[in-house]
């Protein structure tokens, strides 16, 4: 299997199996019509070793997720919480990033799930800069793709369903087969969305603004962590919708995402971006943020939850 960094194991409905063992049936009902819901976490190298970046947050949007498409996870908040630290300790990461995956396996086919069984796993590989080694730092060039993301009563864009990242692929492809790196989406009243696998924030005149939930995004954590530090930092944040002329016109723009973190978007459809580099306010905010996941400043929001061999999730005792 041509995977890279696979890591050892892989935790699946309460046991470690390797890696390589780790496969499913062909008719797996998610497969065929994707049911299932995932979460993307990242578990970061600190000066006191690896600690998993909001884990609590993460656990409870995929246990909303689940909710939504009537899947009965069969496990707590706490036991998830506590098999993806189980799992980060497992495999020996010092960083890693984090796939729990919960999905409607093999049993019928047809589009009553309900005699499928719930599967869960967790699997962890080593993913580097989700835009590019350069990204962080250079900022990158997106375009608008002409695919939309979903309207409100089609498909529940605030949940992380497997489905809907067919959505997600239409985007992500326009965009590098047109030569971009990423693409940003519209909502279905032409308002500025989100990226493909990230949420988007613009910088006008001082104030940080991203779209409103109710514009068919992802309740992103790194959203929601962006948008805690801007206001420690004084900035008034807003969520607003955004005309698409609001893309061109920003001082500068960024996406936030587990895979993407922070990211400068340095152009959009080939119109610069404020200096067409990483803006001030953006560094100043990824400063923030990697201080804290670096371990350089103090977490004091409590965002990071220690991996140790015997660690576990605050309030499961
Ligand atoms: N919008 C979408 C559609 C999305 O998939 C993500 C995460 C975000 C916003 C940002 O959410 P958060 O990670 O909670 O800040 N996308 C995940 C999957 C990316 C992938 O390619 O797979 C991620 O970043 O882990």
């Amino acid at each position: 299997m041509a995977f890279a960094n696979k890591s050892d194991w892989i935790w699946w409905n309460g046991a470690f199996v390797p890696w390589d063992e780790a496969n499913v049936h062909i008719t797996a009902h998610a497969l065929h019509y994707g049911s299932s819901v995932f979460e993307g976490i990242r578990a970061y190298a600190t000066p006191d070793g690896p600690a998993v970046f909001r884990l609590e947050p993460h656990v409870q949007r995929m246990v909303r997720s689940c909710r939504v498409i009537r899947i009965d996870l069969p496990y707590s908040t706490a036991e998830i919480g506590q098999a993806i630290l189980d799992t980060v300790a497992r495999n020996g990461h010092d960083s890693c990033y984090i796939r729990p995956l919960v999905f409607r396996g093999s049993e019928v086919l047809g589009l009553d799930p309900r005699k499928c069984p719930v599967e869960v796993v967790i699997i962890t590989w080593e993913w580097g800069r989700y835009l590019g080694p350069e990204a962080i730092e250079q900022g990158v060039d997106v375009m608008v793709s002409s695919w939309r993301r979903m309207a409100p009563d089609t498909l529940p864009a605030m949940a992380k369903i497997g489905g809907q990242y067919v959505n997600s692929q239409l985007i992500s492809l326009d965009a590098k087969l047109n030569g971009f790196a990423e693409a940003i989406a519209l909502d279905n009243n032409g308002y500025v969305c989100e990226g493909p696998g990230e949420n988007l924030f613009a910088v006008v005149e001082g104030k940080v603004l991203t779209p409103p939930l109710w514009a068919s995004v992802l309740p992103g954590i790194t959203r929601d962590c962006v948008m805690t530090l801007a206001r420690d930092l004084g900035y008034e944040v807003r969520e607003e919708m955004l005309a698409r002329e609001m893309l061109y016109m920003a001082d500068e723009l960024f996406f936030t995402g587990t895979a993407a973190e922070i990211s400068p978007i340095r152009s959009v459809d080939h119109i610069q971006i404020g200096n067409g580099k990483r803006g001030p306010v953006t560094a100043q905010l990824q400063e923030a943020f990697f201080g804290i996941i670096e371990g350089r400043t103090p977490d004091k929001y409590g965002w990071l939850t220690p991996v140790r061999a015997n660690s576990s999730v605050p309030g499961s005792d």
